[in-house]
């Protein structure tokens, strides 16, 4: 039972998020200008774009669109992994989906941490792409058991922080001074630190089996590396960039620029290089790149039908490019794109028929207004006007992309191959729980919404 004093889970998410903006500003200062570029984009959209303001309006999006955003965090042991789920379970954030990343070259497998039903999603949609470090690909033994000492003696939460998670635990939530308390030292995990935890030498050692090993291994605590604002037009922000002191990546991940967006659009800029000092030094002399900045545009969540037919179609794009799409071949991969993604249906109608997606449904005014509509199916209630749909936004990541952000950001020289083979199961053993499947929740938020119109019309009606 909740106690009438403790804030709700998500108000204590919605606060975290300010605060991790806050704090990700005053220490990217590139992280402010997006957020203004994004800002200025939305805002044009809106105005010059009435169907799509009415759309988000209807949805209630459009309360939540300049507080939406995701970071990313990336983890070194099951220890951590297991202690951030309860830190995200204090906030309402549970574990939905299984990224594998292998397959890409990077040695991680991810979860994202967000809210999961759509009333929590609209207080505050925060999501954080978690990813674990798999250390067994390290195949130098001698390093590997180097990168695990390390690891195992650092912790990443504060004292208060841990005891918070306790308290709300065994307290059922938390009061509003526990909460102040908890967003300030739930903060500090993922905080940006100067120093690094190993000699210049070590940090080089780990560098070279892979980047990101070093950026998990070599410093105090998962900092976040990027935080990620929602555009309502990605190629406008993508275009303006430049004109803003920052350079895009070469293309954007997901699907390509349609009438009806699908899932998820993403483009990122470097990571910046920044001064870090190692164990062995004095002063500020080395130096690492981890942080970078990243914009988004969201589309309709698919079905599993959908969603074969968007891998089907990205992957023929893709052999036919015959190699990662980079800057010299990245007007070949766009039109490519664009030629393969002819097949996708692109009408809310055609994608509603062919189930291609999942909606929302809302009563209309005419449908409140009307009488003896008793016996009549839901295709009735739509075709008369009585019911409406809009699509159900897509609140996950994508696997592709994610590489593909992964690697823009490590170099082109960091592609490598491992020969493993995606572990849902030992990323569930370290979470200590397992990761919630995305497709049932986008089921289930369309099955309500079904319900809510037949009990608002008064109806006992079969679909
Ligand atoms: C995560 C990269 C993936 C996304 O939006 O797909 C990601 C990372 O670099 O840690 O953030
Ligand atoms: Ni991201």
């Amino acid at each position: 039972m909740s106690h009438p004093n403790f804030v709700s889970p998500d108000l204590i998410r919605q606060r975290f998020s300010k605060a991790m903006s806050d704090m990700y500003r005053e220490e990217v200062p590139l992280y402010g200008a997006l957020m203004e570029l994004v800002e200025q984009t939305n805002r044009h959209v809106l105005d010059s774009d009435p169907q799509i303001a009415r759309q988000l309006h209807s949805t209630g999006e459009i309360q939540r669109l300049d507080l939406e955003r995701h970071g990313a965090i990336r983890v070194g042991t099951a220890a951590e992994l297991a202690t951030l789920a309860r830190l995200f379970a204090v906030m309402g954030m549970q574990p939905v989906g299984y990224y594998d990343l292998t397959p890409a070259g990077v040695p991680v497998h991810s979860t994202a941490f967000r809210a999961v039903h759509e009333a929590a999603l609209q207080v505050s949609p925060f999501r954080v792409f978690t990813s674990l470090l798999r250390l067994e690909l390290i195949e130098d033994a001698e390093l590997r058991a180097f990168a695990q000492s390390v690891l195992d003696t650092r912790s990443i939460f504060t004292p208060a922080a841990l005891a918070l998670i306790e308290r709300a635990e065994t307290q059922g939530g938390l009061t509003e001074y526990e909460t102040q308390d908890f967003v300030a030292q739930a903060l500090e995990t993922f905080r940006w630190h100067h120093s690094a935890t190993v000699t210049a030498e070590q940090y080089q050692q780990l560098s070279a089996q892979h980047r990101l090993i070093a950026d998990v291994v070599a410093f105090k605590g998962p900092h976040i590396n990027h935080l990620t604002p929602r555009t309502l037009d990605i190629d406008i922000v993508q275009a303006q960039m430049p004109a803003h002191g920052i350079t895009p990546k070469a293309v954007i991940e997901g699907p390509p620029r349609r009438q009806c967006p699908i899932l998820l659009r993403q483009t990122s800029f470097k990571a910046l290089d920044e001064p870090i000092t190692f164990t062995d030094q004095a002063q500020t002399r080395g130096s690492h790149s981890a942080r970078f900045g990243e914009i988004e545009q969201r589309g309709a969540a698919l079905t599993p039908k959908g969603r074969a037919l968007y891998d089907r179609l990205l992957n023929a794009a893709r052999d036919e490019l015959k190699d990662f799409p980079n800057e010299a071949n990245a007007a070949r991969y766009n039109a490519l794109m664009t030629q393969h993604f002819g097949e996708f249906p692109d009408t809310v109608e055609e994608m509603r028929q062919q189930e291609l997606a999942y909606f929302r449904y809302f009563v209309t005014e005419k449908g409140l207004a009307a009488d003896g509509l008793k016996g009549a199916s839901l295709e009735d209630l739509l075709k008369g006007g009585y019911v409406r749909v809009e699509p159900l936004v897509y609140e996950d990541f994508l696997p592709v992309s994610a590489a593909g952000i992964f690697q823009s950001n490590l170099g082109d020289a960091a592609q490598t191959h491992y020969g493993v083979h995606s572990n849902q199961q030992a990323f569930e053993k370290a979470l200590g729980r397992s990761t919630i499947d995305e497709l049932g929740l986008y089921a289930e938020t369309q099955r309500r919404s079904i319900e809510e119109c037949i009990a608002a019309l008064g109806l006992n009606v079969s679909e």
